[in-house]
């Protein structure tokens, strides 16, 4: 009697439809249909390993196939369909682990077979199953990821034979910064049933929450990089980001540590969340850092993990920043000007050879000291610039601060005589309407 089942029963079974496949026990023969191996970037077993409320269907549908995107440190988890190797509906059944019919994986740097029967085999996920669970090791190699001298993977090639096959998976092979491995099972002589997946390093994400924030904000950094997860769940491993400020330029270290992303799959995905806040008036400490009203703010870290065309070695600065707020500073700053001849009267005419001064007075109700930058242009009857100064002052709280602009005009006409009030010549952000007057 064969055990050859119609691709019907299969595809029923895939859409999770309750059918009595086991009913007949086949022999085990040389005939493929039926067996299928799928890699999941996910653990489709959760804790329901044996379960009397848990299918093998409804295990073989939960695994998120996924043949891209691992990195040197991922766990492949892989689900191999075989009914005829359901042997005894009231036992777990085994494979993957004697000469004949062994289960390899092979990366670009190592290979590891199973066929020693002290190896931990594929277990069927629950009595009656028919569906076998095992995961393969990525194991990285030899090297440092936090630049402290100190390698933190360390590779091997080998099958696992004393540790827990739900937890520690089945065997190991050695992988760097980018390749495949390939998992494969020889069902019956010389026929194969195998799946290739494929990692790499990748370049770490930083981002900030936000563009920009105020004063006392707290501030959530999401450093995002696959390749510091030396194995699935990884929390225990502190990875530092220095974030600094225009006031405070050596700024704070803080530990990243990889918290689960339950948006996606929490072992696909390298996220380390941290958070500090932001302090105008105290000193930086463990968790805060100082800044001013219109501070940039700054995010390090070095990945010394690189994708390709970068070596093995290679390390990169990552900087990302997002800016401080002028808190409500628009409403705490008053701006006016006087525009008067050599002689300090009222400026009513504009002739060749005059003289025109122009002050501005600009006066911080705000507590803290103020940073502004002034721009003063004047215009020629043609509507050319004849003169600009760029002035940046720093005022005390309750204080008023004047500058002023001195110019001999060229010719007779009428002049415009504009000044603006920015945050800083580089955000160019106005802080005051534009203050233009015709002469
Ligand atoms: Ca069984
Ligand atoms: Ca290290
Ligand atoms: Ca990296």
């Amino acid at each position: 009697m064969a055990w050859v089942i119609s691709l019907s029963v299969v595809l029923v079974f895939l859409t999770g439809m309750t059918v009595d496949i086991f009913a007949n026990k086949e022999m085990i023969t040389d005939d493929a249909t039926g067996v299928i191996m799928k890699t999941c970037g996910n653990n489709p077993l959760r804790d329901d390993y044996n379960s009397d409320t848990v299918s093998g269907a409804e295990i073989f549908q939960r695994c998120v196939e996924i043949q891209e995107g691992y990195s040197w440190g991922s766990r492949v988890y892989v689900l191999i369909f075989a009914p005829a190797w359901n042997t005894d509906p009231y036992k777990l059944d085994m494979i993957g682990n004697d000469p004949s019919n062994p289960i390899t994986a092979t990366s670009r740097e190592g290979s590891m077979t199973l066929e020693d029967a002290g190896c931990n085999g594929f277990i069927e996920t629950g009595f009656d199953h028919g569906v076998f669970f095992g995961s393969i090791k990525l194991s990285g190699f030899r090297y440092d990821i936090t630049g402290d001298g100190i390698p933190d993977l360390f590779g091997g090639n080998r099958c696992e034979r004393t540790l827990s096959i739900l937890d520690d998976g089945s065997g190991r092979v050695e992988t760097k910064q980018d390749g495949e491995a390939t998992i494969t099972w020889e069902y019956f002589e010389n026929k194969y049933v195998s799946k290739t997946i494929k990692h790499t390093w990748r370049e770490v994400k930083l981002e900030f929450d936000k563009k920009a924030y105020d004063v006392n904000d707290e501030v959530h950094l999401m450093l995002n990089d696959l390749d510091n997860l030396r194995f699935p769940f990884d929390d225990d491993k502190i990875y530092e980001i220095n974030v600094y400020s225009d006031t405070d330029g050596r700024g704070i270290t803080l530990d990243a540590l990889w918290k689960t992303d339950y948006k996606g799959i929490p072992q696909m995905s390298g996220t380390y969340p941290v958070k500090f806040s932001l302090t105008g008036d105290k000193e930086s400490n463990s968790s805060r850092l100082r800044v001013s009203p219109g501070d940039s703010i700054y995010a390090e870290y070095w990945d010394y993990t690189l994708p390709k065309p970068h070596s093995i070695g290679d390390r990169k600065k990552i900087t990302m920043s997002a800016h401080v707020n002028y808190v409500d500073i628009k409403s705490n700053i008053a701006v006016s000007t006087k525009i008067t001849d050599g002689y300090g009267n009222p400026l009513h005419h504009c002739n060749k050879g005059g003289t025109a001064i122009i002050k501005t007075e600009i006066a911080n109700s705000f507590e803290k000291p103020l940073s502004v930058s002034v721009i003063t242009q004047i215009k020629n009857p043609n509507g050319s610039v004849e003169k600009i100064q760029w002035s940046t002052l720093t005022i005390a709280p309750d204080q008023t601060s004047r500058i002023q602009t001195d110019w001999i005009m060229k010719q007779d006409g009428i002049h415009k005589f504009e000044v603006y009030v920015w945050d800083s010549i580089t955000n160019a952000k106005s802080l005051h309407e534009a203050i233009i007057t015709e002469i």
